[in-house]
């Protein structure tokens, strides 16, 4: 760069020093990035036992195992091999009977959760149900999947690939959201088969919070963009470029989903950006 010319000493000593002063200066000051979450991330799961990492050889502690049809179907608690260590493998031997495993758990009234469970389906029906009684009126959420894999024809005639049945040895989840009602201050969760002959192993059972409220601060230095995004790739929010000079952003971001992790992208105006996740552990 050079200093302009005709002009005289003082300005010329001036100029240097401004020079000096913008090399000693970092190019912007590092921006921070705070994070407020209400309810924070991950909520807590309310179910107990929730991996069945415990109780014997037929039954999770915590959980009750029953079938409509005695001796309809099997309960087994294998202790390796589960998307987390343990798992269960239910059994129906019928379409007449159904095989839930369940447990009572306390909600907040008028509250959105969401509930679920990873299962490997091999063949039948797969339900979560979710119901209470409340003022003699029946709360009741349903989730379901259905594989063909039961079905007689099934391999000799039509392959499982064929049709479409969810891979028996892959994961699956099977959940849903819902709204609890006013009043209502439990809900009873069953997993397994319904009213049809099934093959299942079901692990890491969750019900909590729907949503949470993140309340984004960036302060520090001079801020040209805020973005929030998602871990799936999804923008959750974007400030836009900000007036010159805007050196703190507060932003509150309601209603958003519990199941998820959030990424802060602040960019300064030399372009250079300053991230951090919520949270920050996946
Ligand atoms: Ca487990």
């Amino acid at each position: 760069m050079r200093v302009p010319r005709g002009a005289d000493a003082p300005v010329r000593t001036l100029f240097v020093l401004a020079l000096l002063c913008a090399c000693l200066i970092p190019a912007s000051a590092e921006l921070q990035i705070t994070v407020t979450v209400d309810p924070a991330l991950p909520v807590p799961n309310l179910m107990q036992n929730a991996e069945f990492e415990t109780g014997d050889e037929r039954k999770p502690e915590a959980w009750g195992a029953s079938t409509s049809l005695p001796r309809g179907g099997s309960f087994a608690r294998l202790i390796e091999g589960g998307r987390s260590g343990a798992f269960i493998r239910v059994e129906s031997f019928t379409s007449q009977t159904n095989a839930y495993l369940s447990q009572v758990a306390p909600v907040e009234q008028d509250t959105l959760y969401r509930a679920g469970a990873w299962v490997r389906l091999r063949g039948g029906t797969m339900v979560m149900w979710m119901h209470w009684w409340v003022d003699e009126k029946r709360f009741d959420e349903r989730a379901y999947l259905h594989s063909w894999g039961s079905a007689p024809i099934v391999p000799d005639f039509v392959r499982l690939e064929w049709t479409d049945s969810p891979s028996p040895d892959e994961w699956q989840w099977v959940g849903r959201e819902f709204s609890t009602w006013k009043g209502q201050h439990h809900v009873n969760m069953h997993l397994g088969a319904y009213f049809d002959r099934s093959s299942m192993d079901i692990d890491g059972a969750f019900l909590g919070l729907a949503r949470t409220t993140l309340t984004v601060e960036v302060t520090g230095g001079e801020i040209a963009r805020v973005r929030v995004v998602s871990d799936a790739g999804n923008e959750v929010w974007d400030s836009g470029e900000l007036a010159a000079g805007t050196t703190a952003v507060r932003h509150e971001l309601p209603d958003l989903p519990t199941d998820a992790r959030y990424r802060i992208i602040a960019t300064q105006p030399d372009g250079t950006e300053v991230a951090a996740w919520y949270p920050e552990e996946q």
